[in-house]
């Protein structure tokens, strides 16, 4: 249910401010379930979950006229039970009666399920309540996306009506709420976390255990979502919170390479959803000036930030200076771009632009498959502005204590070095 909350806060469709209700009374909470339609995952997400809470012995559902019909018609589709309708006044001509249902079921045998969006008071809910019973129809239920506070439940019980919810207003802090950052982290605004994890595990729990775990002490993570084998939108909802609990900077290290209008497919329709989550994206140059622009104004549209690859960790890279140098000069013309991956930072490279370094471990050294490691000290003598180290802290017998090690090791050098 978390996830639902933020994500209807992520949609603004929960707002926070000061806000007249219907009812005249005062609220610090808004939740406009109109727009819900706006958004059809997340509308389908509500509609299954209450269709799920649904009476066995209901033979058909009718949605509160007129806010909650295209919900109640959703939730009829999830619980594949009819939806009759109720009209909200009677029509002066034609079939005058308020209920629309088959003319063949007699209302003194059904039991129905009134579905509502938001119950306040409860006023509107019990007057179609009401009128169904005018109509000889059992109101077994009534199953609302959120009730604004617990005493509504006492109004319905006096009416012999089970009342059902998915949450209540009251229930969500303002803590929670005020958590959420207006806007994505910059680069920029975590260079006092000056080292990176890189995220390299194999499935979601892993992940979302190894980053709760280093929250404390490392701000920037970064991941290979396609390396994380059930990595899916339950993965991302989760990564959200942590982001936004922790204030966290996510990299997702997909090192595009592809001419640009690929490279833009790639990251707006992939199936890891990077526009959702990421915060920074890392690209190759290869492809040439105009193919990174076109990624580079994606990457604008979706406020994520840039950082182009100038060089590699790995033994017998086939990256030269004058390659290097190649893609020094390309920066300019990239507006979201935050950063360079380098080795070390290059003679007289804006300050605008972080050095983000992996290969770094503790003890120098090789892997098996290509990798070299240099350490903290190293690399930040070179200039780096934020060391990615994988393997030295997820590898190590305690991770938590081993990014402790870390981070002094890079804060110490940076105070010698700078
Ligand atoms: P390690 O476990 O610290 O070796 O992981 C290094 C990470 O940095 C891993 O995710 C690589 O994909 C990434 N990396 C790298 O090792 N070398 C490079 O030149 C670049 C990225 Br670019």
């Amino acid at each position: 249910m978390q996830d639902i909350i933020l994500e209807l806060k992520e949609k603004q469709i929960l707002k926070t401010g000061t806000f007249v209700l219907k009812s005249g009374q005062q609220s610090n909470l808004y939740l406009n379930l109109r727009e819900l339609s706006f958004h059809p995952r997340l509308f389908k997400r509500i509609a299954t979950q209450m269709a799920m809470s649904l009476s066995t012995s209901t033979h058909a559902i009718i949605g509160v006229p007129w806010g909650a019909l295209p919900l109640a018609s959703l939730i009829s589709q999830c619980a594949n039970r009819p939806m009759w309708l109720l009209r909200k006044e009677e029509k002066a001509y034609g079939d005058s009666s308020l209920l629309l249902k088959p003319s063949e079921i007699s209302s003194a045998t059904t039991n129905v399920t009134v579905i509502e969006d938001v119950i306040t008071t409860g006023a509107s809910t019990l007057k179609a309540i009401t009128d169904l019973r005018a109509e000889g129809i059992y109101v077994e239920e009534v199953l609302a996306v959120c009730i604004r506070n617990r005493d509504v439940k006492a109004r319905f019980a006096e009416e012999n009506i089970s009342l059902k919810y998915l949450f209540t207003l009251d229930d969500i802090s303002q803590n929670s709420v005020k958590e959420i950052p207006s806007h994505k982290l910059k680069l920029h605004d975590v260079t006092k976390s000056p080292l990176i994890f890189s995220a390299d595990v194999e499935d979601s729990a892993q992940l979302l255990h190894i980053i709760e775990s280093l929250a404390e002490v490392v701000k920037i993570f970064k991941i290979h979502a396609d390396v994380v084998h059930d990595f899916n939108d339950l993965t991302i909802a989760k990564l959200n919170q942590l982001k936004r609990r922790y204030q966290l900077y996510l990299i997702e290290d997909r090192k595009f390479a592809d001419i640009g209008s690929i490279m833009v497919r790639q990251l707006e329709q992939s199936r890891y959803k990077y526009t959702k989550w990421a915060d920074a994206i890392i690209c190759h140059g290869i492809a040439g000036r105009e193919s990174v622009e076109a990624l580079d104004r994606a990457c604008g549209y979706h406020e994520i930030e840039l950082l182009v690859l100038g060089e590699m960790s790995s033994s017998h890279n086939l990256i030269d200076k004058a390659y290097t140098k190649k893609i020094i000069e390309m920066l300019p013309a990239l507006e979201s771009c935050a950063g360079v991956v380098m080795q070390q930072r290059p003679v007289g490279l804006s300050r605008q632009y972080q050095i983000c370094t992996p290969g770094v471990k503790i003890e120098q050294g090789q892997d098996q498959a290509g990798q070299r490691y240099r350490t903290p000290e190293d690399v930040i003598r070179q200039g780096t502005d934020f060391c990615i180290v994988g393997r030295g802290i997820r590898q190590a017998d305690r991770p938590y204590e081993t990014a402790c090690v870390y981070m002094r090791q890079i804060q110490e050098a940076k105070r010698q070095f700078r």
